[in-house]
Order: structure tokens, then sequence, then C-alpha cells
């Protein structure tokens, strides 16, 4: 009998997460037409890891049947992906594509068949060409078609999905989009970003609303990338530098979606700059009327911060770090591989935010993972992967994320990013985060990893 010291409820989800543009591949087939991803890449791409691009990413358009297999040998009762808008509705409006309703229904038919409950997302980064061309979140006739496409998914799946999430990480593409220049459309300007920002915001509200109509019995929520921030130091001039960076970085999704309402003080800072979107008034009444059933949380990493040092050139474009500087904590401990710092204890204060701040809504880890570069070095004689690294990483977050549950925080599951390894946007293959390898070059053959073994003995022992 295995002795478990960290045993976690009956029922706990455990299980891991991917995307469809990440994991599907077929890019060009079954009627798909590209998101920003495959035009970016098309026009730029040198600017992808190596450059390989997203065209046939980890094929599981074809091995599906395969792959849902292996989860339930790697201890899945559960598994997150999303539908591409591109595959499902191709020109972002109008036509539904056959094709890509087949697909998607064989893919839950399959996956409930195996006992793997079906979580599933709208909008992971993936923004269909023809939509960024009319600008995107930019433009609100985009959140209308957005509409339609969640509407349409819900309708077409709704009787077998009792799991769903209007976005993943929806502040990445305002960030990477509208900030920091790490994805299409590659824009830097504040303004911009803030009605991006909002527009997402009233995507995901109007959707939840349009769930709720149809009665479905199921659960709707988002997925939030919750970075909690540290100050450098409990100097006044530190606690306010984190407190700021929190209201941009967490509570800029994190209120509207579990309260109804933006932070007065993250109101104030933008009306102070004039930076403040372009709003139309029942679209505030549909935020508020509208909130979530379920949270999913995304951790990686902390964010560290500190009292800002220097003063900004006049002329230099707004940027939430004029009112903050982040701070390099000397003797991080860190995934040197992604540039991530590693710092599991902050999975333990998200935990207890949400309880103490968010009304103790229930939640679960929807990723949670570490990328290696270069893992084929640690294949073993039996020709599979031993990466007790990725294995130790979870444990430690398990292990505060286990001591949140038992002072009462509402955590419902745990999902590993991510099932395979996959295609990490610009990263590309870069860094590896599978249970499973996926060895590119040799038709995508898949391989249970050390991790993957261990993970379905967690599983079946519901701790560890
Ligand atoms: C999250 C995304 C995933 C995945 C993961 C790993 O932010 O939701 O899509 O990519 O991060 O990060 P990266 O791909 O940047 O290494």
């Amino acid at each position: 009998m295995t002795n478990v010291q960290y045993k976690f409820p009956e029922g706990f989800w455990w299980g891991s997460a991917a995307s469809g543009p990440q994991t599907e591949g077929a890019a060009n087939e079954g009627g798909r037409k590209p998101s920003i991803w495959d035009h970016w890449f098309q026009i730029d791409p040198d600017r992808f890891h190596n450059g390989v691009g997203p065209e046939h990413t980890s094929n599981f358009y074809y091995q599906y049947q395969e792959d849902i297999q292996l989860m339930t040998e790697t201890g899945h009762n559960s598994f997150r992906t999303s539908i591409q808008w591109s595959r499902l509705i191709p020109d972002g409006v109008g036509e539904v594509n056959q094709e890509a309703v087949e697909f998607y229904s064989s893919v839950i038919d399959e996956m409930i068949a195996k006992g793997i409950e079906p979580f599933i997302n709208l909008f992971h980064f993936d923004m269909p060409l023809s939509m960024q061309e009319k600008g995107g979140w930019e433009n609100r006739e985009v959140v209308d078609a957005y509409v339609f496409f969640a509407k349409t998914c819900f309708e077409l799946f709704g009787d077998r999905v009792k799991y769903w999430f209007t976005f993943n990480e929806p502040i990445v593409p305002v960030e990477g989009g509208y900030l920091y220049d790490f994805h299409y459309p590659n824009i830097v300007d504040f303004k911009k970003a803030v009605q991006v920002a909002y527009h997402t915001v009233v995507a995901h509200a109007k959707a939840v609303e349009e769930y709720h109509a149809l009665d479905l019995g199921g659960k709707i929520g988002i997925i939030l990338n919750l970075t909690p921030s540290y100050p450098r130091s409990q100097n006044p001039a530190d606690v306010k530098a984190a407190y700021i960076a929190d209201l941009f970085f967490n509570r800029s999704f994190l209120d509207p979606v579990t309260k109804g309402e933006y932070p007065a003080d993250l109101v104030a800072i933008l009306r102070e700059r004039d930076l403040l979107p372009e709003i139309v008034q029942e679209d505030i009444e549909t935020i508020k009327n509208n909130i979530i059933d379920l949270l999913g949380v995304n951790y990686y990493q902390p964010r560290r911060v500190k009292a800002k040092e220097y003063m900004v050139h006049p002329d230099a474009p707004f940027m939430p770090e004029h009112l903050f500087d982040n701070y390099v904590m000397p003797n991080r401990k860190m995934n040197h591989h992604r540039g991530w710092e590693i710092c599991e204890r902050a999975i333990y204060d998200m935990a207890i935010n949400l309880r103490d701040n968010y009304n103790n809504i229930p939640f679960f880890i929807s990723e949670n993972g570490m990328g290696v570069e270069g893992e084929e070095k640690f294949r073993n004689d039996e020709g599979f992967i031993e990466d007790s690294y990725r294995i130790e990483f979870i444990q430690g977050h398990l292990k505060w994320l286990h001591k949140a549950m038992g002072e009462g925080a509402n955590c419902l599951g745990y999902h590993l990013w991510t099932f395979m390894d996959n295609w990490s946007w610009a990263n590309s293959y870069k860094n590896r985060y599978g249970l499973v390898e996926v060895d590119i070059h040799n038709d995508f053959k898949r391989t249970v990893k050390k991790s993957g073994k261990w993970y379905k003995e967690l599983a079946e022992n519901n701790g560890f």
C-alpha cells in the first residue's frame, strides 16, 4: 500500500490542459482558415524558435484516439482543450464548418467514452485572421462575432460538455499584441490595449449570459493567469508598487469576472491619464450581471515588484511599468529554460487570496508546469524520458495547494500544462512540457515520460 502523505478530496480533477492551435495541426485541412498565428508565421517566420510554425503542431487532429487512450494511461479524469474559432467558423462569422463539428464532436465523445470529463475553452490566443483584419478586439463587432461562435459551441456540444471556459489568459493577447510585442498584431499602444482588454471582458460576459440562458446544466468560467505580486520590501513605496502591479495584471480581469466590476483604483489610474476605453453603457450592466460559476487559475510564476527607481522619459509611450519596477530577487529559484521563477508557495497565497477576497469562489489549477529544453538527454535505456525534475515541480506545488485546501481554499482540481509536448507559440517546440513526449521528426511518435507514469499513480492514489 502506497504511503500517501498529501491526500486530496474524493472527485478531485486530475488531468491536463492543452489548446487546439498548439496540438491539432492540420492547419490547412478540414476547412480551417488562418488565425493570426498562421498569418504571423507566414510574414515573419524568424520570430518563431528555429522557424517552426503552427502548420502541423502535434497532429492531434489525426491522432486524437491514440492520445485519449494515452490520457487514460496517464491518470486523466478530465482534460481541457479549446475549439478553434478558425476551424469551426472559418470566416469568423457565418457558415459553420461541418467537418469541424464532426471532429470536435468525435473528440468529445471519445473522451466521455474513456471516462474523461471534457473541459472546453473557446479562445486560446487564436483570433481568426478575418476578425483581426477588422481590428480584432479593438472592434466591438468582433465581440458580437465571438458571442455567436460561443453560442454555436454551446448549442452543438453543450449536451455533453459540462465545463466551459470563455478565454484562456485573456490578458496575454493584450500584453503580447498591444504592449510588449510578442504576439501579432505587434502594436505598442496602451490606449488600444485597454480597449482590447475591456472588449474581451464584454465578450466574456456576453458569452456567460448566453450560456446561462440556454440552461444546459453545466458550469461556465474563465481561465486567468494569476501572478501574485510580491513587494521587494515592506517599505510603503514598494508595497504600493506591488498593489498597482496587481491591479493591472490580476485584478483587471479577476474583479470584473468574479465581482462584476473593475477596481475603482484601476479606473482612477486610467482616468487620470485619459486612458479609459470607449464604453457602451449596456455592456457595463452585462459585466455586472454575468459573473462566472468557476475559475480556472493558471499559475507559473510570481511577480516581484519594487518602487520606481528612475523617472520615465516624458515622450515614452505609457506602460504599466511607469508606475512600478519589476524586481529581480537575488537567488531566485529558476526554470532557466523558460526564464521563469519557480515559487511554489505563491500557489498557496493565490488560493488564500481567493478564499479571503473573492468569496471563496470554486476554482481549480487549470495550468501549472515546467518547460524544459533538450529533454532528449534524459532518455533512459528503456527509451523514455526520465523527467524527475517535472515530478518534483508538481509535488512542490501540490504540497502548497494541499495546505491551502486544508485551510479552506475551494480548489477542485489540478491540471498540468500539458498532456503531450506541443507547439508553444513563438517558442515553438523549444521547451517541452508534456507528460508524453512527441517526436516531431518521427511521425509525431508519442512516448510516455516518467512523469506520465507517475501522474497515473498520483491520480489513482488521489495524492502522493
Ligand atoms: C500559458 C499558455 C499556454 C502555454 C503555457 C506555456 O501561458 O496558456 O498556451 O503555452 O503558457 O508557456 P510558453 O508556451 O510561453 O512556454
